[in-house]
């Protein structure tokens, strides 16, 4: 067996973390308790830690283009066709487990109808599901390229001004009542509107992945000039991922000070104890989805012990769990899944980026209790067409989110409005919102992770199909 020493030799890094996560909430608790720093003080606090997020960030760029292009390109299309539509079906099918899960829970749990102290804000909606439909498919195909490492599109609607009453007839007589108030409300069916649309900030990490995608595919086509370009993007690749082990140095102390200013930040705890039982819910579905669902599935697929692999990733949980971002974990994700995990760099280099930024099993759970906690909060009674409405939205919710801290909170405005409740009313879960995040981008990076190792055990026969015909090259050049 392992020694402790062989065990600590070859996972220190994860121990190093794990002992900066206990350590960082011992200090921040330590700091909170003795003396209170301003808000600037505060801020320098947190700087150690906004240079590991800015680190994580930056090697984002090169991570995505270099085994996205790869990653299609080594495979030739039929193949590469075939493992993508798996991964897809993996995605979809978790996904939607994951909504129903939380469903189940929180009609039954009805953590919003013991809650009726919270107010609702209501206002009316301004984007709705199509505008959000469009702006993921707008973000597919960016206008450019550079923008695209920095800014995502973004719709905005905008009501124009009610069209100049009607002249009345000169022999008009008074306007029966009734006609009026139908009048009104075909006014208001009829109301116009604008969309604009602008650039917000947080990188494109769809629109660079299907360029990526397409990318490679044309190269793998290209024969022996397009080997020129993998080579290069392979090389690419093995240097962004020896800068990745650079900074993973430097996670300990980053995340000591990110949760120690994170706990001094919080500025309502009493909000978790008036909130308790929606967090409790959501977090339990969560539990319930990343310890039996995906462990189940994983097993039934691969016939291997889920845990093991969960312990593998142990180290990029982690990291999500501390930073609050699929995609700024995706460096550390792709490190665990293919030197501690073993899966093929051939799935990993293509799945992962993909998985990371569509697959997000704990957003779309998340948003699904959300909604239907809010609506609770409003008495506003759901019934099945709702229900399947609030499925099929928090579904495409999960998928248009970009993988940065709080973008669940954002996309969840068209859930809302699909049933018609309040946008605004997403104020309501905000103050909550920093520890329910961290944990459902945990269960995000988790399902990425098993997704790929199910992808890689249903593509076996393709790839070794494909290392039987390279040897065979090798023998006849
Ligand atoms: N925090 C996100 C993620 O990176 C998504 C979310 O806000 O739900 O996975």
């Amino acid at each position: 067996g392992m020694n402790i020493k062989g065990f600590m030799k070859k996972n220190w890094l994860l121990i190093a973390t794990v002992i900066a996560v206990v350590l960082g909430i011992g200090l921040g608790l330590l700091v909170r308790e003795y003396t209170s720093l301003s808000h600037l003080e505060r801020q320098y606090f947190g700087f150690p830690g906004e240079i590991l997020m800015r680190m994580l960030k930056m090697i984002i760029l090169p991570l995505i283009m270099s085994s996205m292009i790869t990653g299609i390109a080594a495979l030739d299309s039929e193949v590469s066709g075939k493992i993508g539509l798996r991964a897809v079906v993996y995605y979809f099918t978790t996904t939607i487990f994951a909504v129903i899960l939380g469903i189940i829970l929180v009609v039954s749990i009805k953590p919003g109808v013991s809650h009726k102290h919270f107010g609702s804000t209501g206002t009316t909606p301004n984007v709705t599901t199509v505008d959000t439909i469009l702006d993921l498919v707008r973000n597919m195909f960016p206008e450019n390229l550079v923008q695209a490492c920095f800014a995502q599109y973004k719709t905005k609607r905008v009501e124009l001004p009610p069209p100049p009453p009607k002249v009345q007839p000169e022999n008009a007589t008074l306007t029966p009542p009734l006609v009026t108030t139908l009048m009104a409300v075909m006014e208001n069916v009829t109301k116009e509107y604008k969309i604009t649309g602008s650039y917000s900030e947080g990188m494109n990490v769809l629109g660079l992945i299907v360029f990526c995608a397409v990318f490679g595919l044309v190269i793998g086509k290209m024969g022996a000039r397009g080997r020129i370009l993998l080579d290069f993007f392979d090389a690419l690749n093995e240097a962004t991922m020896r800068l990745v082990q650079i900074i993973m140095c430097y996670m300990p102390v980053g995340i000591l000070f990110l949760i120690a200013a994170k706990i001094i930040e919080v500025e309502d705890w009493a909000i978790f104890g008036k909130m308790g039982l929606y967090m409790a819910t959501v977090l339990t579905g969560l539990a319930i989805h990343g310890l039996l669902i995906l462990p189940l599935i994983y097993f039934i697929l691969v016939r291997k012990n889920p845990f093991t692999l969960m312990l593998q990733m142990a180290q990029a949980l982690v990291t999500a769990l501390m930073i609050s971002s699929s995609s700024a974990t995706l460096p550390v994700t792709f490190r665990c899944a293919e030197e501690n995990v073993g899966i093929d760099k051939r799935i990993t280099r293509f799945v992962l980026p993909v998985g990371a930024t569509i697959n997000m099993d704990g957003t779309a759970l998340y948003e699904a209790v959300a909604t239907i906690f809010i609506a609770q909060l409003n008495d506003y009674n759901l019934d099945v067409g709702h229900i399947l409405t609030i499925s099929i939205t928090a579904t495409l919710a999960s998928i248009g989110a970009a993988g940065i801290p709080n973008a669940g909170l954002v996309t969840m405005v068209m859930v809302l409005t699909a049933v018609g409740l309040p946008a605004n009313d997403v104020t309501l879960i905000v103050a909550v919102d920093w520890l329910l995040d961290r944990c459902r981008t945990m269960i995000n990076v988790l399902g990425d992770a098993y997704g790929a190792a199910v992808v890689e055990k249903l593509s076996k026969g393709e790839l070794e199909r494909m290392d039987v015909a390279s040897d065979v090259d090798m023998a006849n050049p």
